[in-house]
C-alpha cells in the first residue's frame, strides 16, 4: 500500500469524484426528465366536461342536507374540443390563481399532481399563479404558502415524497378552521383549491366546496393513498377510479423487500419473517403483495371479519360472549396450522404477510375498539377535558376503565365497559392495551401504526407451537433419504428403527417422529420399548441426532413497511397516472367544476383507454362513528372479498403455503425500474379485477 497521504480538497475537486459523489446522479437525471404520456383529450387546447347520466348513485340523506350545493353534481366526462366559442377560450384562458395542498400520508406521484396543473394552467395562460401551502391543511389555515414556479417543478418531476410543499394530517373539521381557509383564499385571491388526500382529506374538500361555493372558489380533491382504499363505483358496480395513486409504487416496493426476505429465508431455512404492511384499514396492500410475491401465508382482513364461529354463537346462548367471529386465538390457531404444515415438510421457515390493520377486523378487538372510541369521547364530552391529558399513563387508564366496570357492577350503573370487558382487556399484554388506549389521529381513526399488530398476533402464534411442540404435533419433518443415511453410516438398521421412531414410516418422503416423542426421556422409553436399547444402554448418536434434527425452534425476524414504500419514487404507473390526474384537475377547474374528485376512468385497461373524469364527491359520502360521533365522510373501499383478485389469491393460497416436499412457489418481481421494458404496466390487482369486465 502506498503511504502517500490523500489530499483530500483534491480529491474531492476532482471530476470523477464530483460526478460519482454529486446527489444530482444518472437516475435523478433519467427520472427529470421523464415526460410522462397524457390521454389523448389532452392532445389539443382546450377540453370541456360532459356530464355523464349514465352513473346511478344512491345518495346518503345527510349528504343532501349539508352538501346542497354540490349534492347534485354528475359525473363529469373530459373531453378535447377544438374549435370552441371565443366567450369559452376566454373562460378557459383567463388567468387563475390555484391553491394546492397535500394532506396525509405521502404518496408516490404527488408531485406530478403538482407538475401536471402546472403544464396545464401555464399552457393555459402563462399569468396563471400556482401555490402550493406548506405543511398540508396547517399551511391553508395559517396562510403560509410557496409559489410554485417552474424551476421548482423540474426539480421534482416524477420524483417520490411531498417534499416540494411537505404534508400533514389536520383536517378542517369545525366552523372555525372552514372560516380561517376560506379567508386565506379570499386573501390569495384564489379561483380554486386543490386537495390531494384520502378518504377524509376529499371529504374536508367537499365541505369546503359547499362552504365556499357562494364566493366562486371552486374545490378539486385528488384520490391519493398509498392504502388503496380509494376506489370508486357507483351503484350498479361500474367502476370510475380503480385505485388512488400511490398504491402501485409502494406495493411494488414492499414486494421487491418481501421477495427479498424469501429468498433469504429459503436459504438460511432458520427464519420466519414477519412483514406488517401498511394499511390501517384496508388490505389491498397485502392483497397485492401477496400476488407480486407468492409468501406463504398472507393475512385478509376483510376475510377474517367474514369469519363466523359457529360453535361460539351456539354456545353464546349460555355464555356472555360478545364475540362470535374471528378472535385472535384462533386467527392463530390459523397461523400455526401453515407453520406446522410446513415443518412437517422439512421447512421450518417461511414469510407471512400481515396488513396493518388487521386488528379492526378482528371481532372482538373491534369491540375493544368501538367501546374505547365511546369512552373517550363521553369522557371528553362530559368534563370538557382531554381523556389522553387527564390520564396520561397506561395505568391511570386502566384505573379509570376497572372503576367504570365496578360502578356497572357494584352500583347497576349503565356502562359499555363490563366487569367482562375489563377481565378480557387485562388479559391482552400491556404494550397492546397502550396501543388501544392511544389517541386517535386528528380525523378520529384509530393509530395502527402505533401498535405492533405482528407482535401481538405472533406471541400467541409463539405460545400455541409450544403447546404444540408439547403435544407432539410441531415437529420438523426428517428426510427419509437423510435419514436413512445417517442411520447406516452409524451402523445401525434404518428400517427397524424406522418403524419405532416414526409415525408413518412406510408412507412419506418426509419423516415425522411419533406425537409421543417428545423428549429424550420419551425417545429412549420408545427405543427401550421397542428393543432397540437396554435401560442401562445410551441413546446411539445417530438417533439422537435425528431425533434433535426434529425438535423445532420457531425463530422469527419481524418487519414493517410502510414509510418507505410511501417515500418511493414513482412508478411509470404512478408517473403517469399522476400527472394524467394533474391534467384533469386543472380541466375541472377551468369548466368551472367544484366538489368533484379528478379521477381517470379505466386504469385497468390499456392507456389508449384511459377516460379523465370528475366524480362528484358528494355522492360517495355516508355516515360514520368518528370520536363516538356519527359524522358524513367518504366512504372508504375495502377489499371485496367476490372479486377475482381475493378469488385468485384465496385459491392460491394452498400453492403458496408450499406444505409439501419441493420447491416453494415464490415470485421475484424485482426492483422497481421505472423506465425499461419489464416494468409491469399497472398494479395486478387492477389486471385481475378486470377480467370481470366485460369491456376488456
Ligand atoms: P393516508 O391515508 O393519509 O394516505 O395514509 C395512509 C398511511 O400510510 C397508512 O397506511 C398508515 O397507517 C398511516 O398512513 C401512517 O400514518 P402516520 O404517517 O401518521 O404514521
Amino acid at each position: 500500500m502506498s503511504k502517500k497521504s490523500i489530499d483530500i480538497e483534491k480529491m474531492l475537486n476532482h471530476p470523477e469524484v464530483q460526478k460519482i459523489i454529486s446527489h444530482i446522479n444518472p437516475e435523478l437525471i433519467e427520472r427529470r426528465a421523464y415526460v410522462p404520456t397524457e390521454c389523448a383529450v389532452f392532445s389539443g387546447t382546450y377540453t370541456v366536461l360532459k356530464n355523464d347520466e349514465a352513473y346511478q348513485f344512491n345518495i346518503d340523506r345527510e349528504a343532501k342536507v349539508q352538501l346542497p350545493k354540490i349534492i347534485n353534481n354528475k359525473v363529469q366526462v373530459v373531453e378535447r374540443i377544438d374549435s370552441p366559442k371565443e366567450l369559452f377560450k376566454e373562460k378557459y384562458g383567463k388567468k387563475r390563481n390555484i391553491g394546492l395542498v397535500f394532506s396525509g400520508g405521502p404518496a408516490p406521484g404527488g408531485h406530478n399532481v403538482i407538475a401536471g396543473i402546472f403544464d396545464a394552467a401555464k399552457k393555459a395562460n402563462q399569468k396563471t399563479k400556482i401555490f402550493g401551502f406548506l405543511m398540508g391543511p396547517d399551511g391553508v389555515l395559517e396562510n403560509e404558502y410557496i409559489e410554485l414556479t417552474e424551476n421548482l417543478v423540474d426539480v421534482y418531476r416524477n420524483l417520490g415524497g411531498f417534499t416540494m410543499v411537505k404534508t400533514g394530517r389536520t383536517k378542517i373539521d369545525t366552523d372555525d378552521k372552514l372560516a380561517l381557509s376560506k379567508e386565506t383564499c379570499r386573501q390569495l385571491h384564489l379561483d380554486a383549491l386543490v386537495i390531494v388526500g384520502g378518504d377524509d382529506s376529499n371529504t374536508n374538500a367537499a365541505f369546503l366546496a359547499q362552504d365556499m361555493f357562494d364566493d366562486n372558489i371552486q374545490v378539486i380533491g385528488v384520490p391519493k393513498t398509498i392504502d388503496g382504499d380509494i376506489q370508486v363505483k357507483d351503484e350498479t358496480g361500474k367502476v370510475l377510479c380503480a385505485m388512488s395513486f400511490g398504491f402501485h409504487t409502494a406495493a411494488r416496493a414492499f414486494s421487491t423487500e418481501i421477495s427479498n426476505l424469501s429468498t433469504d429465508c429459503s436459504s438460511d431455512v432458520k427464519y420466519w419473517h414477519v412483514c406488517k404492511v401498511m394499511g390501517r384499514v384496508a388490505s389491498h396492500l397485502a392483497l397485492e403483495v401477496a400476488l407480486q410475491t407468492h409468501a406463504n401465508i398472507t393475512l385478509i382482513g376483510e376475510e377474517l371479519a367474514d369469519y363466523v364461529d359457529e360453535k361460539r354463537l351456539n354456545k353464546a346462548k349460555t355464555v356472555d360472549y360478545n364475540a362470535y367471529g374471528m378472535t385472535l386465538r384462533h386467527l392463530s390457531r390459523v397461523i400455526c396450522n401453515g407453520i406446522v404444515k410446513r415443518a412437517a415438510v422439512g421447512k421450518n421457515y417461511g414469510v407471512i404477510v400481515i396488513p396493518e390493520g388487521v386488528l379492526e377486523f378482528i371481532n372482538e378487538i373491534q369491540i375493544f375498539i368501538i367501546k374505547l372510541n365511546a369512552i373517550i369521547a363521553e369522557y371528553n364530552n362530559a368534563h370538557d377535558k382531554d381523556f389522553h391529558i387527564e390520564f396520561p399513563g397506561l395505568e391511570n387508564k386502566l384505573t379509570y376503565l376497572r372503576r367504570l366496570a365496578r360502578r356497572s357492577r357494584e352500583e347497576g350503573f349503565l356502562s359499555i365497559w363490563s366487569t367482562r370487558d375489563d377481565d378480557l382487556f387485562n388479559e391482552i399484554p400491556p404494550f397492546f392495551q397502550e396501543g388501544l388506549l392511544t389517541e386517535r389521529d386528528s380525523h378520529g381513526n384509530f393509530q395502527f401504526s402505533q401498535v405492533e399488530t405482528d407482535k401481538v398476533l405472533m406471541g400467541l402464534v409463539k405460545d400455541y407451537l409450544n403447546i404444540l411442540k408439547e403435544k407432539g404435533v410441531y415437529k420438523i419433518g426428517i428426510n427419509r433419504n437423510y435419514y436413512k443415511k445417517t442411520l447406516e453410516k452409524a451402523g445401525f438398521d434404518p428400517d427397524f428403527f424406522g418403524t419405532l421412531l416414526f409415525a408413518d414410516y412406510d408412507r412419506d418422503e418426509f419423516l415425522l417422529l411419533k406425537p409421543t416423542i417428545v423428549s429424550m426421556r420419551t425417545l429412549k422409553e420408545a427405543l427401550i420399548n421397542g428393543k432397540a436399547v437396554q435401560e442401562t444402554e445410551e441413546i446411539p448418536l445417530a438417533v439422537e441426532k435425528i431425533y434433535k434434527q426434529s425438535v423445532p425452534n420457531f425463530k422469527t425476524q419481524f418487519h414493517s413497511y410502510g414509510y418507505d414504500g410511501r417515500g418511493s419514487d414513482p412508478t411509470r404507473f404512478d408517473c403517469v397516472y399522476t400527472y394524467n390526474l394533474g391534467l384533469t384537475v386543472f380541466s375541472l377547474i377551468a369548466n368551472g367544476a367544484t366538489g368533484q374528485m379528478a379521477a381517470i376512468k379505466n386504469l385497468e385497461m390499456d392507456f389508449s383507454k384511459w377516460e379523465p373524469i370528475g366524480i362528484p364527491i358528494g355522492a360517495l359520502m355516508h355516515l360514520e362513528e368518528k370520536k363516538g360521533k356519527l359524522v358524513l365522510v367518504l366512504k372508504k373501499s375495502v377489499v371485496d372479498l367476490n372479486t377475482p383478485v381475493f378469488k385468485i389469491v384465496q385459491s392460491l393460497r394452498k400453492k403458496w403455503l408450499a406444505a409439501s416436499p419441493g420447491k416453494d412457489e415464490y415470485r421475484r418481481p424485482g426492483p422497481i425500474r421505472f423506465a425499461g421494458k419489464n416494468e409491469e404496466e399497472r398494479p395486478i390487482t387492477l389486471v385481475l379485477n378486470a377480467l370481470e369486465n366485460p369491456e376488456t
